[in-house]
């Protein structure tokens, strides 16, 4: 949090204010997936900018969207795939890009370059190789435009990216239904404009655009649901009542072995894999995300009805889940090159967040390291809100969170750090892919519009010249 600092309004007053449809437990919408386009070995797409007025619950509202919808089409592709994705920005007011979160991709160029630049009026052609090792799940794309992220997410610039794969690695999910979860939250002045959030009002959050869906399931019934948290600011911890989550894949790693949840922390910019097995008693199950404290000076968070599970029809036998999933190499069995000290601070009444004491400078290079290493991070919340630590083109190891030492379960892009406290993370940059400019940052985009983002330079030894600086890449006038 950084503007506003105000006591939230009630649940029942937000309720009241946006007169959500359903209007209490259950009765909402259905629940439908979002639209999504299709690739094999090559997504040919194009995403226009425009600002264009959609409706969610009763709430109409005018803001920058992809393709006319607030809900962005979900965009898949197989592993080793392209994706040759045009961006056409028709906002008249401010420049774009799109950043693939997640992904293990090149920084340069016309591949994940978040120093692109795509003016009103102008295209952009990015083209982005998948991996062929990847072993499918949930990522995501969205804005990346320096100082305008969280506005342009807010306001819809964001949509679900799924590499296929994670059935046919894991053979127990075939057969399961899977359905794809969207979080997003939105506000609206008077007149339906939409600009940056503000948390000491209420806002409207919804699954695929969609408030408070009925899901259904049947009893026995194991499904496959496939979540993103893609708003800009806010956390989530979801829960069913009556209801366990298996965890399978996070931030789209398969995990190495499955985990059982009560509740799911989504931290901005997170995605989780999760395993849900109907109730043997049919019946109607609160799904929820729980009030969560992200310390004194974060955003009010209180728990709110997300939807409903409606448990119905004949029994279903539940899906066995194995007891390791996929195995992943313990990166700390491998030798650290170096070790840094993150660190996360804020000037809560001036807006202005800090990553090792100095704001996001985009001519700075703050951490410059040689392909082949390894390096073990310490975050270090210091400040009285929780932060959420994000990095580009590669994922991350959790070793310890407050001192801890961690289980290993996988890799994940995406953690958050308590008040005060410390998460030590390993990460690779092996990969030749990796070698370019790119960033880290807070995914609480309020806080990386804010300062709270770095330059990181990956260069291979080499060839220690060889990192093209590519901060002034444009787009077109479309053509
Ligand atoms: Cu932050």
């Amino acid at each position: 949090m950084g503007r506003n600092a105000v006591a939230f309004v009630s649940l029942s007053l937000a309720i009241g204010l946006f007169g959500c449809n359903g209007g209490g437990s259950s009765g909402g919408e259905t629940f439908d997936s979002p639209s999504e386009i299709v690739g094999g070995k090559e997504l040919n797409v194009e995403l226009t900018v425009s600002e264009q007025r959609n409706k969610i619950g009763d709430l109409e509202f005018v803001s920058s969207v992809y393709n006319g919808d607030y809900v962005a089409p979900v965009l898949r592709i197989k592993p080793g795939g392209v994706i040759n994705l045009k961006l056409r920005n028709l906002n008249p007011q401010q420049p774009s890009n799109v950043h693939y979160h997640g992904l293990e991709v090149s920084p340069q160029g016309n591949s994940d370059n978040v120093f692109v630049q795509v003016e009103p009026e102008n295209c952009f052609e990015y083209r982005i190789q998948i991996p062929e090792n990847d072993r499918g799940g949930m990522m995501w794309y969205h804005s990346h435009m320096m100082g305008l992220s969280e506005t342009q997410v807010f306001n819809g610039l964001s949509g679900g990216l799924i590499i296929d794969g994670l059935q046919d690695n894991l053979p127990f999910l075939k057969g399961v239904k899977e359905r794809v979860m969207i979080l997003k939250d939105i506000q609206a002045e008077a007149d339906g404009t939409v600009t940056v959030p503000d948390y000491s009002k209420p806002t409207l959050r919804s699954i695929n655009g969609i408030v408070r869906p009925s899901i259904s399931i049947r009893p026995g019934e194991t499904q496959l649901w496939r979540i993103g948290n893609v708003g800009a600011n806010l956390f989530y911890n979801l829960a069913v009542e009556g209801h366990d989550f298996v965890e399978i894949a996070r931030d789209g790693e398969v995990r190495v072995a499955p985990l059982r949840q009560a509740s799911l922390m989504l931290p901005p910019g997170a995605r989780s894999e999760v395993l849900i097995t109907g109730a043997a008693t049919a019946g109607t199950y609160a799904f929820k995300t729980l009030a969560i404290d992200t310390g004194p000076d974060g955003d009010p968070t209180p728990e709110e009805l997300m939807g409903t599970l409606v448990v119905s029809g004949s029994a279903a036998t539940p899906v066995t889940v194995p007891s390791t999933l996929m195995p992943s190499a313990d990166l700390r069995e491998q030798p650290v090159t170096k070790r840094r000290r993150i660190v996360f601070s804020e000037n809560n009444d001036a807006g202005l967040f800090y990553i090792n004491n100095q704001l996001y400078s985009p001519s700075r290079d703050d951490v410059v390291l040689p392909l082949g290493s390894l390096e073990e991070w310490q975050l270090v919340n210091n400040s009285q809100e929780l932060h959420t630590f994000h990095i580009h083109q590669t994922d991350f190891q959790i070793t310890a969170r407050n001192g801890q030492p961690e289980e290993f379960r996988g890799y994940q892009d995406t953690v958050d750090i308590d008040v005060g406290g410390t998460v030590t993370v390993l990460i690779p940059f092996k990969n030749p892919v990796q070698v370019g400019r790119f960033v880290f940052h807070c995914h609480i985009l309020e806080h990386e519009d804010g300062g709270m983002m770095q330059n990181i330079v990956v260069y291979d030894p080499a060839n220690p010249k060889g990192v093209p600086d590519d901060r002034m890449t444009q787009g077109k006038v479309c053509s």
